[in-house]
């Protein structure tokens, strides 16, 4: 019995041992858990686009100061579920070093904590919701928060419109992010003197929106704010002004993006959408990442794709430091995890997004902000075209 107990004890041991002395496989692997399937893929896709862009452009830069980078890609689907899924065969299977996702904050609320607890580092690169940071100390986020991003676009509605007074704000109650976000265009629309006249609620899942169009026609206002997401959104929109409604429209960051025009078709044009990145943002950095993402696509890269982008180059540039001190193949991988939480919060970064950093719960510190509008050639095709 004693002996049995000893060769128990020393077994277990070992294997804590053999645990611990885990090494980081080379190419070095970061994962990328965003939603490739379900209607978020309409927001995702353009994440799967920047994060293999990201790739690409590094690794044909001599990686990790010559070692290449290896992205990993586990599809979140739209829920939670997908979300927690996808981050656990990250951490646990394919032993990455830092993740960046998920796609929605409705998603990270459920899935950060989980690499939280097993200290790897997230860099969220588009959850926008109030509170992501504060998650935990190893999530910080690429994606600028709803109280910097949306006022931008009541002030820029204003200027086109100086005469909106009534404003409707509609939002999906059952998502994080356009909870989050409605709370900030109700504040800003009060604090620019408008009068809200209806708050109208409805679900990411609807595709009928007969009865929030008919409150915003019998409201009789001049500017319909919606926080949703892009199907939904897309829907809405459509249905408003197929039902009559003329006035001005705000899309929230959740309608940000051209895979919601075969949606709501000619009805996208003139939507006004605030944005956190610009193709004109003048750094050399993003002047070379542009180029080369349109020679690549035949077009600009959008919002999602040129953060998902940087949410890589920030593990990467974060990476770089750390391996001139002591080469990654040296380190363990549970340590590495944790320097490299560490390092992405102390670093500053030359980014398409300009120059970045974070404060010290994880929250972005960047400098520039623009709005663009909805400009449909046809039903099927259209731009976002930045406003001054
Ligand atoms: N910004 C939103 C969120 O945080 C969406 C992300 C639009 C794709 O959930």
């Amino acid at each position: 019995m004693k002996h049995l107990l000893s060769t128990t004890l020393t077994l277990t041991a070992l294997a804590s041992s053999y645990a611990a002395a885990e090494k980081v496989a080379t190419p070095i692997p970061i994962g990328i858990a965003v939603a490739q399937t379900s209607n978020t893929a309409l927001l995702g896709q353009e994440q799967v686009i920047g994060a293999r862009f990201a790739e690409k452009y590094i690794n044909a830069r001599g990686g990790i100061n010559g070692t290449p980078i290896k992205l990993v890609f586990q599809d979140t689907g739209g829920d939670e579920a997908g979300a927690i899924n996808a981050f656990q065969n990250l951490i646990t299977k394919d032993k990455v070093v830092g993740i960046v996702g998920p796609t929605l904050s409705q998603q990270a609320f459920s899935a950060d904590p989980i690499a939280d607890r097993a200290k790897v580092p997230v860099v969220g690169p588009s959850n926008t919701a109030k509170g992501i940071p504060q998650i935990g100390n190893f999530v910080a986020r690429v994606s600028a928060p709803v109280s910097v991003v949306a006022p931008n676009a009541i002030r820029t509605a204003l200027r086109l419109d100086p005469k909106i007074k009534k404003v409707a704000v509609l939002y999906a109650q059952n998502d994080a992010f356009s909870t989050s976000e409605t709370g900030t265009f109700q504040q800003t629309a009060k604090d620019q003197g408008l009068t809200v006249s209806t708050v109208q609620k409805f679900l990411t899942t609807d595709s009928d929106f007969t009865t929030q169009v008919t409150a915003v026609l019998n409201a009789d206002v001049d500017l319909v704010i919606v926080s949703g997401l892009a199907n939904d959104g897309g829907n809405l929109v459509k249905q408003l002004r197929q039902l009559g409604y003329k006035g001005s429209i705000i899309g929230g960051n959740g309608l940000n993006t051209s895979n919601m025009f075969p949606v709501c078709q000619q009805y996208c044009d003139g939507i006004i959408i605030a944005q956190a990145y610009s193709p004109a943002q003048p750094s050399a950095n993003n002047q070379l990442f542009v180029k080369e993402y349109s020679a690549q696509y035949k077009k600009a890269p959008p919002q999602f794709a040129a953060q998902a982008f940087t949410g890589v180059q920030v593990v990467v540039d974060a990476l770089k430091v750390i391996d001139r001190k002591k080469k990654l193949g040296e380190w363990e991988l549970a340590d590495l995890r944790v320097a490299l939480n560490t390092q992405i919060l102390v670093g500053k970064y030359s980014t398409p997004l300009g120059a970045i950093s974070f404060d010290k719960e994880g929250e972005l510190q960047q400098a520039d902000f623009y709005v663009a509008q909805i400009k449909m050639k046809d039903a099927k095709t259209g731009s976002f075209v930045f406003l001054k």
